[in-house]
């Protein structure tokens, strides 16, 4: 039989109801296994359920969430940029960086060079850096290989983060850049993209299929082909849309079903509302836009008024992105995007589930996966509102608690 416990004396914020955060104080999580059987007022546990509790712990009237979500990530790679954040900083921007050869192609040839094992290792910090903000799933793209055999290096980095005690969700991202031995034949290039799909989809490395649609990267008519190349492996897309223009990247990722376009700072109405038609997440990076010092804002407005879903994530990568901290997420979606604290949160786990296809958790209810964090703290908002002090008391991840 599987163990239950019953956490209880908890403040939960359930983010059940479509609005509002769901606050339950004098509440209850009963585990069963990786599985949260029921969630509420201790009061109204039933008496028969209460009978069948093997463990319990009381949490002294703490907050509890649902576990943080980064719904977007570049957490495999080899070496760092710090010498383009200098560069950027003397007035070059990312885009003159990326033409003149640097870049992404400059971590794709560290990323080649680094073997699993030192992969691994500088992944596995990265993602323990998370966790101490309350991460519970992580999602990681590839798009620092380039090649069959080092996107599937990456992949399975990625892949072996799970042993950390995560839920992980791998995104293939080989239309990322153009890697340099295919110089000038961009074309062959996401022609040999969308072959080495269906190897990397057998062997279990991949959840879903992404591209860097964008001036600097891969046209929409190339971004088609990787999504259909997606679609007949039954892979759902992603896009790295309207980051530095509109190229009408959301309407072409809307028209596949993808379950996010992520970035937007550039959308415009007509993306807007193909997005909000095929109930495609909007999943805002402030990380990016903060460290890029870009200043043109995410259509925050249309985006509400579209009732698009909005998540958040850190985009955690050596050259947009380097931050590793969800709860400055939420705090620079509230300062910089005007998001408000709970839609904030709100960004970071039930949103963010949906941004990767994943029904079962995101909310504390029956059903979903016990995946929750403690924290110290009377409000939700505080979540938000301080950074550079991380009140988290404890994590349990799939009904265990972390050590
Ligand atoms: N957009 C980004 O911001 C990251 N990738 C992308 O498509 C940046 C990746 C990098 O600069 O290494
Ligand atoms: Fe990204």
């Amino acid at each position: 039989m599987t163990q239950t416990t019953l956490w209880r004396d908890a403040q939960l914020v359930t983010l059940t109801p479509a609005q509002g955060w769901g606050l339950v104080p004098d509440g209850a999580l009963l585990t069963e296994g990786e599985r949260l059987r029921w969630a509420g007022p201790l009061a109204e546990l039933p008496a028969e359920w209460r009978a069948s509790v093997a463990a319990e712990q009381g949490l002294d009237g703490a907050l509890v969430t649902p576990g943080l979500i980064d719904c977007h990530t570049h957490l495999v790679y080899g070496g760092e940029r710090s010498a383009e954040f200098e560069l950027r900083l003397q007035g070059a921007s990312y885009e003159e960086i990326a033409r003149a050869g640097g870049g992404i192609r400059a971590t794709v040839a560290a990323t080649r060079a680094a073997d699993e094992a030192q992969l691994a290792r500088g992944a596995a910090a990265r993602a323990r850096a998370l966790m101490a903000e309350g991460l519970t799933t992580l999602e990681v793209k590839s798009g620092y290989g380039l090649s069959l055999e080092q996107e599937a290096k990456c992949l399975r980095v990625a892949r072996g983060l799970a042993g950390l005690g995560l839920s992980v969700r791998t995104t293939y991202l080989g239309a990322h850049a153009l890697p340099p031995e295919f110089e000038g034949r961009q074309d062959d290039y996401v022609d040999a993209v969308c072959a080495w799909m269906p190897q990397l989809h057998q062997d279990g490395l991949i959840d879903a299929v992404d591209a860097f649609c964008e001036r600097i990267a891969f046209t929409p008519a190339q971004t088609r082909r990787v999504f259909e190349a997606a679609r007949r492996l039954n892979l759902p897309v992603k896009l790295h849309a309207e980051q530095l223009s509109d190229q009408g990247g959301a309407q072409l990722a809307a028209e596949f079903g993808a379950l996010s376009c992520d970035h937007l700072e550039y959308l415009g109405e007509a993306g807007v509302r193909a997005m909000a038609a095929a109930g495609t997440v909007a999943v805002l990076l402030p990380g990016a836009y903060y460290f890029l010092r870009e200043t043109q804002l995410p259509p925050m407005a249309a985006l509400r008024e579209a009732g698009v879903p909005i998540a958040l994530a850190t985009d955690h990568n050596p050259g947009s992105s380097p931050g590793l901290s969800l709860l400055l997420m939420l705090n620079m979606a509230c300062t910089l995007f005007r998001m408000t604290p709970e839609e904030a949160l709100r960004g970071l786990t039930v949103n963010a589930a949906r941004a990767l296809g994943l029904a079962d958790r995101g909310r504390l209810a029956a059903g979903m996966r016990a995946d929750f964090c403690v924290w110290d703290a009377a409000h939700p908002r505080e979540l938000a509102y301080y950074f550079g002090r991380n009140p988290l008391r404890q994590t349990v991840a799939g009904g265990l608690p972390r050590a």
